[in-house]
């Protein structure tokens, strides 16, 4: 007697037939920002989006404040497939490469206008960048401009010489030292020890991690430099993108676009309603006094400069493009 081990082909297709349409896919999606920030709602939204769009086949999970992979694993996590999507905040491949930075210079693109006019002129530079990566770049929205957070009134840099000062990356490091502060990474989420504990004593970031942060625990004056718009991106592992079917690729391409723009939006109305929330918990909001703002748009230059050595021949093109999008 022969003991078949493997069903005849009908069979087999009938049972193809009865298990109805192909298993939902489902994405896991790392993010860096807490729950409460409004990237994080956006991606929420996204998520939302593409599921509705393929009918519950693309289900995507966001899991937030670096819970899944902290924000330094990220990308590379994304890049080796260990989760098909994620999210960083695109300066912090700067070590990579440093076109990647270029929306972290003071003063290069500080309006929404001129970020957008950067954007464009650096998208496709960046794009290229990531998919010798093996990656996709889905879609890029910029935190609200940068200003100072402190604890006395800061009239000009001397006021923060020697300060320990956080970073988020390179560019504001090296902002900390130009300004004659001392650099220290810190993480969004650890802000309100690392001031606590008098890791740091001041920062620049926007008025929305301000908020998510409640720097009026720790601070209690905010000088608006709004001095250039740093932007996350959301990226995806290019083959596991590919090896979706065509109408699920279209619906996440649809619904990244959407989400670039509602992005966009959220974060210029940020700028206004997160500075009244600072304000209302009782911090001091000034504009930066002239020798400041003379100061810093100095080492904006010099930073513009040093950017324009390192990225060479590509970042004289993003720099060349960006001026004619003006
Ligand atoms: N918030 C993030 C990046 C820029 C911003 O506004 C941070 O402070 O780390």
């Amino acid at each position: 007697m022969t003991i078949r081990l493997l069903p005849s082909l009908p069979v087999a297709l009938a049972c193809a037939a009865l298990a109805g349409p192909a298993a939902a896919a489902e994405w896991d999606m790392p993010t860096p920002y807490g729950d409460s920030v409004f990237h994080t709602q956006n991606i929420q939204q996204f998520a939302e989006d593409v599921a509705e769009a393929t009918d519950g086949g693309l289900e995507i999970t966001v899991h937030s404040a670096g819970s899944l992979f902290a924000h330094p694993e990220i990308k590379d996590s994304v890049r080796r497939g260990l989760a098909p999507i994620g999210e960083v905040l695109m300066s912090r491949l700067a070590n990579e490469d440093p076109i990647f930075a270029v929306d972290s210079i003071p003063f290069l693109a500080s309006s929404y206008e001129e970020s957008r006019a950067l954007w464009e002129a650096s998208r496709p530079m960046v794009e290229e960048k990531l998919a010798a990566q093996g990656l996709t770049l889905l879609y890029a929205v910029p935190w609200p401009g940068q200003s100072i957070y402190t604890q006395e009134p800061v009239e000009s840099t001397e006021d923060l010489e020697g300060a320990s000062f956080r970073a988020y990356n390179a560019a504001t490091e090296r902002l900390a030292q130009l300004m004659g502060a001392v650099p220290t990474q810190i993480e969004t989420g650890d802000i309100p020890t690392a001031f606590a504990t008098g890791r740091v004593d001041a920062m620049i970031t926007s008025p929305s991690t301000g908020v998510s942060s409640q720097a009026w625990d720790f601070t209690s004056h905010y000088t608006d430099t709004q001095a250039w718009l740093p932007k996350n991106m959301v990226i995806v592992n290019t083959s596991m993108l590919e090896s979706l079917p065509e109408d699920q690729r279209e619906a996440i391409m649809e619904a990244a676009a959407e989400a670039e723009t509602r992005g966009w939006e959220m974060s210029r109305a940020e700028t206004e309603t997160k500075m009244a929330t600072l304000e209302e918990n009782g911090m001091t909001i000034s504009a930066p006094s002239e020798t400041l703002s003379e100061q810093l748009s100095e080492i904006g230059a010099t930073m513009t400069e040093e950017w324009l050595e390192d990225a060479g021949a590509e970042g004289a093109a993003v720099v060349e493009a960006y001026e004619e999008n003006l």
